[in-house]
């Protein structure tokens, strides 16, 4: 015989893990949309073992080369105003390589032949400052090191 208080803790944790998975699903898609009014966009091609970004806005594009012993990039890097909504483009020339600013949340696949776009905010940090990138997408011998920063200008 089925206990009444069997039925209700059986109910309420179905509608509990009903709502975990409503608000997940909402969420999901949340974190799929793009800025409506992106203040910049940045195209980030993986090589390997470094990241390439291009400012169409400004027709330049930037090899970022890391230097591990120092911690520093020359060559260039991801720049980007505080406060702002960056949308950036990620491809990849050769291997599959993956762009993350872990301090950002900021996790997309760079692949050969596609391209993945995806929508993030930059802190209201002082000027200088710097997150690191990282590649987080085993690709060869130098993925190490492939990384460079999200400079804020
Ligand atoms: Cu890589």
């Amino acid at each position: 015989m089925v206990n009444k208080l069997e039925v209700a803790w059986t109910l309420a944790i179905v509608g509990l893990l009903a709502g975990v998975a409503a608000y997940s699903t909402v969420l999901l898609y949340h974190i799929d949309q793009l800025p409506a009014n992106p203040t910049e966009y940045v195209d980030v091609t993986g090589h390997q073992w470094y990241w390439e970004f291009c400012y169409p806005a400004n027709n330049t594009c930037f090899n970022s080369s890391y230097d591990a012993s120092s911690n520093s990039v020359s060559g260039g890097a991801l720049w980007a105003p505080p406060g702002s909504v960056i949308q950036i483009n990620v491809t990849s020339v050769d291997v599959v390589h993956s762009f993350n600013i872990p301090a950002l949340g900021v996790r997309i696949d760079a692949i050969p032949g596609r391209v993945n776009d995806f929508g993030f905010s930059v802190p209201n940090a002082a000027a200088g400052t710097e997150y690191l990138i990282q590649c987080t997408e085993f690709c060869g011998t130098f993925h190490g090191t492939m990384r460079s920063f999200l400079i804020v200008t």
